[in-house]
Order: C-alpha cells, then structure tokens, then sequence
C-alpha cells in the first residue's frame, strides 16, 4: 500500500471540524450513548439476507479507525457464500469441542456459565453474513520488501470497535466470536501467515425468540470504569 520513497511528513489542513455548542456536544453525546446502550451481543439469528451494500459501509467506517503509525493493519473478509460459512461452523466447532471437552481451564468454563455458550455454533451458518477480522503482522511496500506495523493488536481493536458500532448503527446484531485457536481461518479463506485472526464477527438480524443472558445487562456504572482529575 505505500511506496518506499513516499514516506516524508506533509501538513494539509484540517479537512472537517465540527462547531457544536457545549449544550449540543452533550445532546450529541447522549443520542449516541442511547443508540449503543440498546447493542446487546446476539447469538440467534435469521436468515434474512442483509445487502452487500451495508456491509461495504460498515468495512469502510472500521477502515477510518486510527492506526499505529496509520499502517492500518487489519483485513475483513466478508463471507455470505453458504459452504464456506458451513466449513467454517464445521471447523469452529471443532476447536470449541476441543475447549468444552476438557481443553479450556475449569476457571474459564465456569466463568462462561452465565452466558450460555456452547460448542455448537449454528449462527455460523444461519446468520447471512460473517466478518472475519485478521491482524497483519507486517506490511508490504510496493517494491514487496517488508515494513514492521506498530500496535497492532490495539490497532486492530479500535477498527473492531467502529465496525461493531457502525453496523448496530445500521440496525445489525453482532456475535463477536472467537473460536479458540484459529489458525484454520488462514486456510479456509486463503490469508496469508502474516495475518493473523482475531474474531469471527456473525452479523444479522436477531431471530423472533433471541434471548440475551440476563448478566448481559448488568453493566458497570460510571464511578467504577471512570477516574476524573479536575
Ligand atoms: N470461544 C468460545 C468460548 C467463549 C469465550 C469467551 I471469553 C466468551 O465471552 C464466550 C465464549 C465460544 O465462542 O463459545
């Protein structure tokens, strides 16, 4: 994506601002902490199919995040073609058996009770589009040598986060799903080793009898995950 010779520091002025009063940066704040507090990880899904149009949108709004030394260090795949999504349910539920079978610690198993996961992943098939998110460990100019990519996993995470965010935005549930380990994803989608992957996102609408675990809804209020120096 860069050439060797194009990396020299050049301003351009700020392109966008925005000019909200105090009174509407907080109606702002508050419209958006509404719209997010009603996101809630869904594991049931429809088939109802969702347009290629919407995902590209979403892609392109997880592709503005900020980046370690703006490498942009991550690939979508975006997979709605049904035997590839039934190889990877097959493959994942493989690994997850493995993890519910004795492979995971006792602690960790114990701490997934409430939420009511298991092995079996149908939402792997049934939800109309997956995401698969991979890091990219280096990158490669155009003349093919190699450049390091910094903060990847952080990188990577907040692109992961604006996705999540953009396609509730679009009306879109999301079951972040990280199928442990997850090598096989290289293979089935063709990604090359330097790529790494991090979470399988199953997008779509929610079935008519979704349920959330009830613990889903506790979450910590503002004095615990806040500290303020005035
Ligand atoms: N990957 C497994 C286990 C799992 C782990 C965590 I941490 C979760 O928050 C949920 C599930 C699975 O997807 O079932």
């Amino acid at each position: 994506m860069f050439a060797r010779d194009a990396l020299s520091y050049e301003a351009v002025p700020l392109p966008n601002r925005s000019d909200m009063s105090d009174a509407e940066m907080l109606a702002a704040a508050t419209a958006y902490f509404d719209a997010m507090k009603t996101r809630h990880t869904v594991r049931d899904f429809t088939d109802r199919p969702v347009p290629r149009d919407v995902i590209d949108t979403c892609i392109r709004t997880a592709g503005r995040a900020p980046s370690g030394a703006n490498h942009q260090p991550w690939h979508f795949v975006a997979i709605a073609n049904p035997a590839l999504k039934s190889r990877i349910r097959a493959e994942a539920e493989e690994e997850e058996r493995r993890f519910y079978d004795g492979g995971a610690p006792d602690e960790w198993i114990k701490a997934l009770e409430p939420i009511g996961t298991n092995a079996d992943k149908p939402h792997l098939e049934i939800a109309p589009w997956l995401i698969v998110i991979f890091a990219q460990r280096y990158g490669t100019f155009d003349d093919g040598t190699r450049y390091k990519n910094y903060y990847v996993p952080e990188s990577v995470g907040i692109a992961t986060g604006f996705l999540i965010s953009a396609l509730h935005q679009a009306g879109l549930s999301v079951l972040t799903h990280t199928p442990n380990p997850m090598k096989f994803l290289n293979g089935a989608l063709a990604r090359p080793d330097a790529e790494k992957p991090v979470m399988i996102l199953a997008v779509g609408h929610p079935a008519e009898d979704a349920a959330i675990p009830s613990v889903a809804k506790i979450k910590k209020p503002l004095d615990q995950i806040l500290t303020v120096y005035e």
